[in-house]
């Protein structure tokens, strides 16, 4: 098979909207996260709609075991990966870091860091011994390019993102393997639902009062990436909605 993408973190949000559009490009897609129930409704309307091959993969990024078992299951035919895509993520919490949740942080530095961390050490390897390059793209964010009040280890997880996109990019240059970050600001998702544990009210008002950009503007961009000649690579993007300038100034209409 050719045309192989995998995506992490596809059961919501930017990883769901960026699987749809790599399905409309005719990626033959691995799709992850730990809900296998979204997983195999997706990969079945992805499949029907599209035409293309789905195969759902149920794995907890933070969980290194249970990674390499589920990359190591893969038969041949999946293996040949091009594209890989670190979107899973998340925050928890918002608080002052001496007021912090120790827990909060783990799952944050667990999954952000170490997570892309593991994928990308079982993935790597396989697409450089393909000797046919590929394309690694992490899904950053604002908060790995400024600090906000309160969001200390979550920016954090985000510097870290950056700093090993840039690690990576230097790492794998010479196999032809590009490498992407891209750094959205505020994304109306269920990202804010969870940050705030459930909380309805305290998540829609993230977004109340302007245009957040959609998951489906971050999956533009990555097939923006994805889609330049062999010989340009798109190191860094940044995107923000037109009423954000920073995580902290967001153009509010008063009601
Ligand atoms: P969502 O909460 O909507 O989606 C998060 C995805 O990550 C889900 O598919 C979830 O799958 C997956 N995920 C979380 N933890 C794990 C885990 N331990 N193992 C496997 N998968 C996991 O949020 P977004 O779509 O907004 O977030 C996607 C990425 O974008 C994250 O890295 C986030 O930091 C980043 N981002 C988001 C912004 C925003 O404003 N929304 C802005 C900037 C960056 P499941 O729960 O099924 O495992
Ligand atoms: C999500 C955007 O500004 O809440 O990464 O950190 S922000």
């Amino acid at each position: 098979m050719s045309n192989i993408a995998l995506v992490t973190g596809a059961t919501a949000g930017i990883g769901e909207a960026i699987a749809v559009k790599l399905a409309e490009n005719k990626y033959n897609l691995i799709i992850t996260g730990r809900r296998a129930d979204r997983l195999h409704k997706l990969a079945g309307e992805l499949m029907d709609r599209y035409k293309i091959q789905v195969l759902p993969l149920v794995f907890d990024v933070r969980v290194q075991q249970e990674v390499n078992e589920a990359i190591d299951s893969l038969s041949d035919n999946w293996i040949a990966i091009d594209v890989l895509v670190n979107n899973a993520g998340l925050a928890v919490g918002l608080n002052s870091l001496q007021e912090g949740v120790v827990d909060d942080w783990e799952r944050m530095i667990d999954t952000n860091i170490k997570g892309l961390l593991y994928v990308t050490r079982k993935l790597s390897p396989l697409m450089i011994e393909r000797g046919v390059g590929g394309h690694i793209v992490n899904i950053g964010s604002i908060a790995g390019k400024e600090v906000y009040p309160n969001g200390n280890v979550y920016c954090g997880t985000k510097h870290a993102v950056d700093a090993i996109t840039r690690g990576m990019r230097i790492d794998m240059v010479q196999h032809g393997i590009k490498v992407t970050a891209i750094h959205p600001g505020a994304v109306d998702t269920e990202f804010s639902l969870v940050r705030f544990k459930g909380d309805d009210d305290k998540a829609k008002n993230v977004y109340n009062g302007f245009t957040p950009l959609y998951a489906n503007d971050i999956a533009d961009a990555v097939i923006f990436t994805l889609t330049r000649p062999e010989s340009v690579n798109i190191n860094d993007m940044v995107i923000m909605p037109t009423a954000q300038a920073s995580a902290t100034v967001i153009h509010k209409k008063t009601l």
